[in-house]
């Protein structure tokens, strides 16, 4: 039995380019969906606003100004002992519109300067080709990846900067949290397909189609990488969210198997390369016509995934709508969320649940049979120093501790082959659903608040030196 992490196993961080770069307009970059969200006063004020910049005030606009600091931001990374480190490309500092022939040559120099900053330390950068941050040219132009258009764009980026990086990266994920579209809201739809739905357009068979354009452009992505350089380890990037069965009546078993496969019918095309049975069943029942031809599904089959990248934050858990008797209403169960008692909440509401983390990496590997790599994990917390400016997190030690410790055992005793694991945020960066600074992950403290005031000054948390820890001794002191 394995009692160690493997040597090989990597430690890092993650974010991602429009909630820490800044520099949203500078040196050529065109505007991303990303940059049109605007952030309201209060957390659940922030909303879309199509077309409408409000340059001051979105705090994505300037981030933590991660472009002009890597340096110094890398240098703390190395420093607290990371051997990798996740970010995403901005796709449109490479291709301002999206639909370019020609890449934008000062967004290229961008990357290449900061992968050389990682490889000065030994860090392995571990790349997202799309995090929410599809040209808003694109959405305007073209209304988004319901149109097919999106998948030649899609490719073309990819092949321009896979090319390019193709000495300096080796870890790639094709689209951030691509399920997430699948809860059908707002949020999701516009910062994943960045799908602009039509008077009389069906909503859901749109995104059925947009989603479908992006599994055959990751697809198509894959072979390519592959044929760039066969060294390149290319994934998938998933919301791992378990859906326990609120109780053992079966009907609520149903309910968590129904709830599972929308929101893993993503990996199930990433890594089994086809489009399982319960999706062609349901969209038949729905009279959806999807556009896709024979050669998309080759591209489907051939283009499979290497590894699973996954998020994990929370679980949830589902019960099926019944009628007195506790009999299911129809076949096809209305599911509803319902409170878990069981696991505590964290300030926004989101479910803190280690023991779900376990669950979650078996579930994954035994669905799919490929190594995992937990890219995002870790907790957002109102941080406040004290008089001596100190940041005593213990709060966030714990979460990383019982988090780890559940991932520990998953690998050593459960047997889950898992790569390595990038704690999300490791500076404060702008959260991603509240548009807000307060909403901090950091191992590192960013001065910057709500309002785009402070010096972004860097500093480390108490966090920073208990991570540093788990670093050096391999995940032997958890
Ligand atoms: C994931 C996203 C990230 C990130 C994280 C935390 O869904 O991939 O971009 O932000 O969630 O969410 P938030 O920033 O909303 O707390």
């Amino acid at each position: 039995m394995k009692k160690q992490f493997d040597k090989s196993f990597l430690w890092g961080t993650a974010i991602a380019a429009h909630q820490a770069e800044g520099a949203w307009d500078i040196a050529g970059k065109g505007m991303s969906i990303a940059d049109v969200l605007t952030a309201g006063t209060s957390k659940k004020a922030r909303e879309i606003t199509e077309g409408l910049l409000s340059h001051k005030n979105y705090p994505n606009h300037e981030g933590i100004d991660f472009y002009h600091h890597y340096k110094e931001d890398l240098a703390l990374l190395a420093e607290m002992g990371c051997t990798c480190f996740r970010t995403s490309i901005a796709w449109s500092r490479i291709f301002p519109n999206g639909d370019e022939t020609q890449p934008n040559e000062a967004g290229l120099k961008f990357y290449d300067d900061l992968f050389d900053e990682c490889r000065k330390y030994q860090i392995e950068p571990i790349v997202t080709l799309c995090h929410f941050e599809i040209p808003y040219a694109l959405y305007n132009n073209y209304g988004g990846f319901k149109n097919r258009k999106l998948i030649d764009f899609f490719v073309h980026y990819a092949k321009t900067v896979m090319h390019r990086y193709r000495d300096k990266v080796q870890y790639w994920l094709t689209f951030n949290e691509i399920n997430n579209q699948c809860t059908g809201d707002k949020l999701s739809l516009w910062t994943n397909s960045a799908v602009k739905i039509a008077p009389g357009e069906n909503k859901e068979e749109i995104v059925a189609q947009a989603s479908l354009n992006e599994l055959i452009a990751s697809a198509k992505v894959v072979c390519l990488g592959h044929k760039i350089n066969p060294k390149f380890k290319i994934g998938c990037m998933i919301a791992c969210v378990p859906f326990y069965p609120y109780s053992c009546n079966p009907i609520d078993q149903i309910a968590s198997l129904k709830a599972s496969n929308k929101r893993f019918f993503y990996s199930d095309v990433h890594v089994h390369g086809k489009i399982p049975e319960y999706a062609l069943l349901e969209w038949e029942k729905k009279s959806f016509t999807l556009t896709y031809t024979k050669e998309d599904l080759d591209t489907l089959r051939q283009g499979t995934v290497d590894y699973i990248g996954l998020s994990y934050y929370m679980s949830l858990a589902v019960s099926a709508l019944s009628d007195c008797e506790g009999t299911l209403l129809s076949k096809d169960p209305l599911i509803k969320m319902v409170k878990n008692p069981f696991v505590k909440t964290n300030d926004w509401g989101w479910q803190i649940d280690p023991v779900g983390f376990r669950y979650a990496l078996n579930y994954l590997y035994q669905r799919y049979q490929l190594p995992l790599f937990v890219v995002e994990n870790g907790i957002g917390a109102y941080d406040t120093p004290d008089e001596d400016g100190k940041i005593n997190d213990d709060y966030r030690i714990s979460y990383f501790e019982q988090h780890l410790a559940q991932l520990k055992i998953a690998m050593l005793e459960d047997g889950v082959p898992i790569l390595g694991y990038t704690a999300w945020g490791g500076f404060d960066i702008v959260s991603f659903s509240t548009g807000e600074m307060e909403k901090r992950y950091g191992f590192i403290y960013v001065d910057k608040d709500n309002q785009g005031r402070g010096t972004l000054k860097r500093r480390k948390k108490k966090s920073f030196d208990w991570y540093k820890k788990v670093i050096v001794s391999n995940g032997e002191c958890l």
